[in-house]
């Protein structure tokens, strides 16, 4: 399994011929990729410089014996896992056992089995290998499962931004007659649920087909979308949704809003239409464009809705004043009332 070429190998001996003893021998193994330590100092230098994957050291040398050197390579969260077989003329039970405790692979005693020393050179690679594999395929992994959630994020933004846009009326911006739909239908239950009033309001633009007739279809376009930026600017808070319903037509939602309030928010729109002065030479009713604004409004806490009112009725309602607007002669709010 050891790969002889690719594996390099640290031998750490003060003493000459001991260590050119066991690099021969290594060598005649296969092994090419040898270094060689007069002292532990050298040794550690040796490590900071290049990779190694077996250490064999020698147990008495001056300065440094190996025991620390030992002790020094286990204390570093990087050398800890180069394995180290200790090779001695030292024959001692306790200090054997002190090496293998403190984490050394084996300990060898002068002069030492060629057998034994082969064997476990080659266990002691195959294993650092497995382990540089294990770290190797981690560091892939981890890798992947970081692009996994970057991709995954840009992902997220791209659905979000998509699931805004399908929400969107094109022209104008803001919410078209799908999403209209859903937060009707979302703010009914709502209101059913919590025993609250909602409130909708339908307006549409008076004479808009004389000013696209006057005026061009663009210029149409550029006036309902400053329309769309007024109304906007009219209601404040986070749940009312202003929509496009059609052509010309736009629907406020208001959740929790009754008729008075509701009024004071389509007159308001009413008046920052007029206000946008924008010239309409065509209409009947006044030189600027205007709107004609219906209200209705449901009250769940009032006895007098039944329990299987639906959604749909709220917009025939507000249709029905915007109708009653439009007859009573255009720019003005009209809030839907069952007396008429
Ligand atoms: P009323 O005062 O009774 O509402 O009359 P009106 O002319 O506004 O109503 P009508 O329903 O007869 O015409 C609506 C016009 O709105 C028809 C069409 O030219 C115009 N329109 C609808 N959608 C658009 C649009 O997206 N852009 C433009 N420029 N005009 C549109
Ligand atoms: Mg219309
Ligand atoms: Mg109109």
């Amino acid at each position: 399994m050891t790969d002889l070429n690719q594996s390099s190998l640290l031998i750490v001996d003060d003493d000459k011929m001991n260590r050119e003893i066991l690099h021969r021998h290594l060598k005649n193994l296969g092994y090419t990729n040898i270094a060689l330590a007069e002292s532990a100092k050298a040794g550690l230098e040796i490590i900071s410089s290049q990779t190694i994957d077996l250490i064999l050291l020698d147990m008495m040398m001056p300065v440094m014996n190996g025991l620390e050197m030992l002790d020094y390579l286990k204390a570093n969260i990087e050398w800890r896992i180069i394995p180290v077989i200790i090779i001695s003329a030292l024959d001692e039970k306790e200090m054997m056992l002190s090496c293998i405790e403190k984490g050394a692979e084996d300990y060898l005693i002068k002069p030492y089995d060629r057998v034994l020393l082969n064997a476990r050179v080659s266990a002691c690679l195959d294993k650092k290998m497995l382990h540089d594999h294990e770290v190797l395929n981690k560091q892939k992994l981890e890798a992947a499962y970081k692009e996994l959630a970057v991709a995954y994020y840009e992902l997220e933004i791209i659905k979000n931004e998509l699931d805004a846009l399908s929400h969107r009326d094109g022209l104008t911006g803001v919410a078209n007659r799908r999403y209209f739909d859903t937060v009707l239908e979302r703010e009914w239950n709502a209101a059913k649920r919590e025993k609250k009033s909602l409130s909708l309001i339908l307006f549409d633009i008076d004479y808009f087909k004389k000013y696209n007739d006057t005026y061009g279809h663009l210029a149409g376009d550029d006036c309902l979308c400053q329309i769309a930026i007024v109304a906007s600017q009219v209601i404040k808070r986070p749940r009312d949704t202003l929509a496009r319903y059609g052509g010309e037509e736009f629907a406020v939602i208001l959740p929790d809003t009754n008729p008075l309030g509701a009024s004071i928010c389509a007159e308001r729109i009413r008046y920052e239409i007029e206000n946008l002065n924008i010239s309409h030479i065509s209409s009947k009713i006044n030189p600027y464009v205007t709107a004609s604004l219906g209200i209705s409004t449901i009250s769940f806490h009032l006895a007098l809705h039944q329990e299987n009112a639906i959604a749909q009725q709220l917009i025939k309602e507000a249709d029905l004043a915007l109708y009653q607007a439009k007859r009573e002669g255009r720019n003005c709010v009209k809030v839907w009332s069952s007396n008429e």
